[in-house]
């Protein structure tokens, strides 16, 4: 079950500029940073607020490294701004084939690796009105459900 918003995307071009734009405007932290080759991006998680069901919701402010990566193909035509939505779910596996059946195309056979070791695929965004649409389950924790710690990296 897809039951809260885990992130929502927004590319930048210069990630340290950004992440100093949302402190100092709103106050908000860099919870957890790292670069994720696969994805082709230098990230931040800004973590806004806890959720009912011991996820989080986060920013994800990338910086693309690599021109031809999906954020620095976007970034190319559109510049700087929301890339994408992410909602979460304890399993990402069954809501993606769930939402496969229902005729969505869902980008990867098996969810890959996303941030703070989370499990993550990405929906068409042809197939969802405009809005490319990931689907994340946060990697588990000893003794909880979905929260992440930052200390585990
Ligand atoms: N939001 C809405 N539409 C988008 C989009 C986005 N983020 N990215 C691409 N599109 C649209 C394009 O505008 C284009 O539409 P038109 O044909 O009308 O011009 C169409 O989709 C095809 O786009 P493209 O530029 O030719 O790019 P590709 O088809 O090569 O790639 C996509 C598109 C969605 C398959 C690719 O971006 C992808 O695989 N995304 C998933 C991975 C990803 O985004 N990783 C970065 C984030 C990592 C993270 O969250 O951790
Ligand atoms: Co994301």
């Amino acid at each position: 079950m897809l039951s809260r918003i885990d992130h929502i995307g927004i590319a930048c071009f210069d990630l340290d500029a950004t992440v100093a734009f949302y402190h100092d405007t709103y106050g908000f932290e860099v919870f957890h940073s790292e670069v994720n080759e696969e994805q082709g991006v230098l990230e931040a998680m800004l973590r806004i607020n806890g959720t009912d069901d011991g996820g989080a919701s986060y920013l994800q402010l990338l910086q693309p490294i690599r021109d031809d990566s999906p954020v620095g193909k976007w970034m190319a035509k559109n510049g700087e701004g929301v890339h994408h939505i992410a909602f979460g779910t304890a399993d990402v596996d069954a809501d993606a084939e769930a939402v496969r059946a229902k005729g969505v195309r869902v980008l990867y056979d098996t969810p890959r690796r996303g941030s703070m070791d989370s499990r993550i695929t990405f929906l068409h965004p042809k197939d969802c009105h405009g809005v490319l649409t990931e689907l994340v389950t946060a990697a588990p924790t000893p003794g909880g459900e979905e929260p992440r710690s930052p200390e585990s990296h």
